[in-house]
C-alpha cells in the first residue's frame, strides 16, 4: 500500500477510536474535551506509534489505546498552552481556542480531563508480546516526556525565556522538551511495544528526535512575524533569529538526519521515510 493511503486508512481508525472515548459522557467537561480533540489535529504523534509499531509486527487494536493516549495528553497541552496565563491564543486550527469557546474554567478541566484520561487508558491498555514489564516501561517513558522534566519544562523554559537572549542550544533543550520529547516517545512506542531490538529503538529515538526539531522549527517558521500574543511577550522563535532561508536549510538537514538514520539502522519503512519527507521544504520553498 502507498504510503498515503495507509496513513488515510490509519486515520480513519484512529478517529473512531478517540471519539470511542469520548462519547459515552455527556457533560459540559466532556463537550470541551470533544472540542478540544475534533477541531482538526493533523494527528502526527498517534500516526508515527501505530506506523513504528505495525512495522515491527504488533497489530493495530494493541497499539491503538497508546496511540490514543498520546494524541490526548497532546490536545490537553494544545488547549492548556491557549489560555490567557501561558499563550493566551484566541484561534487554534482555525477555529476559536476552547476557552474562547467554553471560557477558562471549562478549558483548564478540558485539559486536566484529557491528560488524566490518556492515563486511564493507558492503565488499561493490553499488554504487548513482551508482557507487563515493557507495558510499564513504555508507559513510564510517556509519562516522563509529557511530565514536569519533559514537555511541561519545555513549556516553562519557553515561557520564561528572553527569547532574544535565547542562544540556539538554549533553543535545542527547550525545543526538544517541549515539543519533540512527545514525538520521540510516539515512534519509540509502538516500536518497543512491538518487540523491536535495543539498535531499532536507538535509530527511532534518533528519528523521532530529528523530525521533532523539524516539526518545531517549520512551527516557528510559520509564526516567525506574527508571534506576539496579547501578553505582548513574543516567544523564543529560532526561524526568526536565523532567518527564513537558513531555518529551512536546518529543517531539511535534521529531516536528512532522520531518514539517514533508519537506513543505518536497516529501517525500511517507506511511511516513516515519507513522513519525514512530506516535511522537506523543496527548492527553498
Ligand atoms: C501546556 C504543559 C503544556 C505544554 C504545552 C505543545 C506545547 C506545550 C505547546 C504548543 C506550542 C506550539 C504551537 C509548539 C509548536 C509545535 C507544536 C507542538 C505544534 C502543534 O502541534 P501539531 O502541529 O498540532 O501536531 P495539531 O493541531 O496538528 O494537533
Amino acid at each position: 500500500m502507498e504510503p498515503r493511503d495507509y496513513l488515510r486508512k490509519k486515520k480513519v481508525s484512529l478517529e473512531q477510536a478517540l471519539s470511542g472515548y469520548l462519547a459515552a459522557e455527556d457533560s459540559k467537561v466532556f463537550a470541551a474535551m470533544r472540542y478540544a480533540v475534533f477541531s482538526g489535529g493533523k494527528r502526527i504523534r498517534p500516526l508515527l506509534l501505530l506506523t513504528s509499531g505495525e512495522y515491527f509486527g504488533l497489530r493495530e487494536e494493541i497499539l491503538m489505546p497508546y496511540a490514543c493516549a498520546i494524541e490526548f495528553i497532546h490536545n490537553y497541552s494544545l488547549t492548556h498552552d491557549d489560555l490567557p496565563a501561558m499563550d493566551n491564543d484566541d484561534i487554534r486550527r482555525g477555529q476559536p481556542t476552547c476557552h474562547k469557546k467554553f471560557g477558562e474554567a471549562l478549558a483548564l478541566l478540558a485539559g486536566d480531563g484529557l491528560l488524566t484520561l490518556a492515563f486511564e487508558i493507558l492503565s488499561a491498555a493490553p499488554w504487548p508480546v513482551g508482557g507487563p514489564r515493557l507495558k510499564e516501561e513504555v508507559c513510564q517513558d510517556i509519562a516522563r516526556a509529557a511530565g514536569a522534566a519533559g514537555m511541561v519544562a519545555g513549556q516553562w523554559l519557553d515561557l520564561s525565556f528572553a527569547p532574544r537572549a535565547t542562544d540556539i542550544s538554549a533553543y535545542l533543550q527547550l525545543a526538544q522538551k517541549k515539543t519533540a520529547g512527545l514525538i520521540r516517545v510516539s515512534v519509540t512506542a509502538g516500536a518497543r511495544l512491538a518487540g523491536a531490538s535495543l539498535i531499532s529503538i536507538k535509530a527511532l529515538n534518533s528519528y523521532g528526535i530529528n523530525f521533532g526539531l523539524a516539526w518545531q522549527l517549520k512551527d516557528d517558521l510559520e509564526d516567525a512575524g506574527q508571534d506576539m500574543p496579547s501578553t505582548g511577550c513574543p516567544r523564543p522563535n529560532l526561524a526568526r533569529k536565523l532567518g527564513a532561508k537558513k531555518a529551512k536549510e536546518q529543517v531539511n538537514l535534521w529531516l536528512s538526519q532522520a531518514i539517514e538514520v533508519l537506513r543505518k539502522a536497516d529501517i525500511n519503512s517507506r511511511v516513516l521515510e515519507h513522513l519525514a519527507r512530506q516535511l522537506e521544504f523543496k527548492d527553498g520553498k
